[in-house]
């Protein structure tokens, strides 16, 4: 038989990368032929995501997830947030991936393969908390255009890979390096392959952190191709636009990175604080960095009815970009009072944490529980929306369920 007759090896190799699962008898699939799994545009099982998970988008692709799906300690695929700028890439082919080092503040321009990078640096796994800067935008007033994430938009899995300080050093950069850019594999839009969907990165103090990762696994297996299969940036902390998926090359700048969503408002806020609807020079936009305090309380469900006289254990996660959680709070009478909840340390740095509490209801009737976490900073969630912005991102106001004592 001949080979050409039937699909590339590379792309059964991203077809099963993307179902998850072998395909039995994949390489008797005919070329030209896409399996019926891949013509059924249904997200959840083409990304294997759990049913309950919430679409937003479909072109690109955006998904995320109800505060209750997020109770695991570390966030199953399933159950992770997808937000995508333009198309995933649709042929990978992992033995020839390669990742280029360029920019005009590199020593010299070089490449590695996959192969070269797990085998040439020592290879460390971290549970990275991946909040999207928009997460929370649906509540800004007036409304900002973007995705209307509520508060799924974020996730803290478990990455696996070397370190980017580790390649930085024996690639070798100059004195006036000050950004790490990256370029991506996935596909704009248009389609027009002279432009990036989006090219964001971040300063050579973070790329320097010892938690900053070129990922090759996620959650113990190879990425998930829509979460940036064969190689990952992982910026724990950040917004996770600085997280770039499909890595195939770093430019290391002697200026702020410009690539595309690094510019004009693009994941910034206004420098200082402006009133709801007001109009902002793109000079006056500062980008985002370090994400700010937050928590999620993650069971029960919103809506919990329970019976009088029994009280409720809670139980979320809270993080605060770079810095960690000191303190955690519930209250149930709308924020006039607060009441502590046990946090648990980080398993390590920029990992959310763990709060629980047993919450105890005076009588029968509605109740709002209300999470508020404070920072190694002192500073505390607001508990209703804070600072308007253009863009509607940074919305890290208080979390809050419903809860019946009948
Ligand atoms: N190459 C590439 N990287 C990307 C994106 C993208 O569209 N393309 N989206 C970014 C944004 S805005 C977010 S919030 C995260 C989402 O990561 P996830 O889909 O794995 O949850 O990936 C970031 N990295
Ligand atoms: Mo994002």
């Amino acid at each position: 038989m001949e080979r050409r007759k039937f699909v590339k090896r590379s792309v059964l190799g991203s077809l099963t990368a993307a179902l998850g699962m072998d395909i039995v008898f994949g390489w008797k699939i005919p070329a030209g032929y896409t399996p019926l799994v891949f013509q059924d545009p249904d997200p959840y099982s083409m990304f294997g995501k759990d049913k309950q998970m919430v679409l937003l988008n479909d072109r690109p692709w955006n998904m995320e997830a109800q505060a209750h799906l997020l109770d695991d300690p570390v966030t199953p695929d399933k159950f992770m947030f997808i937000r995508n700028n333009g198309l995933v890439p649709e042929e990978i082919d992992v033995d020839s991936w390669t990742l280029t080092i360029d920019g005009e503040a590199v020593r010299q321009k070089k490449v590695y393969t996959l192969k070269d990078l797990k085998s040439r640096f020592p290879v460390h796994s971290y549970q990275l908390t991946l909040e999207c800067g928009g997460n929370g935008r649906s509540e800004f007033d007036p409304a900002a255009k973007g995705n209307q994430w509520t508060v799924g938009a974020v996730s803290c899995a478990e990455w696996t890979g070397i370190r980017l300080g580790d390649l930085l050093e024996e690639v070798g950069i100059k004195n006036e390096a000050v950004y790490v850019g990256y370029h991506a594999a996935d596909i704009h839009l248009s389609r027009d392959p002279s432009k990036e969907p989006i090219s964001r990165g971040i300063p050579i103090a973070k790329a320097m952190q010892k938690e900053t990762l070129l990922a090759f696994a996620m959650n113990g297996r190879d990425i998930p191709m829509v979460h940036g299969h064969p190689l990952r940036l992982i910026a724990g902390g950040w917004p996770a636009s600085a997280s770039g998926k499909w890595l195939n090359r770093l430019s290391i700048r002697d200026q702020v990175h410009d690539g595309a969503k690094m510019t004009g408002t693009s994941y910034r806020v206004p420098c200082n604080t402006v009133a709801p609807g007001e109009k902002v020079k793109d000079e006056d936009m500062c980008i985002i960095e370090s994400m700010p305090v937050k928590s999620l309380i993650t069971h029960p469900k919103s809506g919990a009815v329970i019976s009088n006289g029994k009280s409720l254990k809670i139980r979320g996660h809270a993080w605060a970009g770079e810095l960690e959680v000191t303190k955690m709070e519930y209250s149930i009478d709308f924020g006039s009072t607060w009441t502590s909840c046990t946090i648990n340390q980080p398993p390590n740095r920029l990992a959310w944490q763990r709060f629980e509490a047993n919450v105890a209801f005076p009588k029968k009737g509605y109740y709002e529980i209300w999470s508020r976490a404070t920072d190694s900073n002192g500073v505390s969630q607001p508990m209703v929306l804070p600072g308007w912005n253009p863009k509607g991102y940074l919305n890290n106001a208080c979390h809050r369920i419903a809860v019946k004592v009948s």
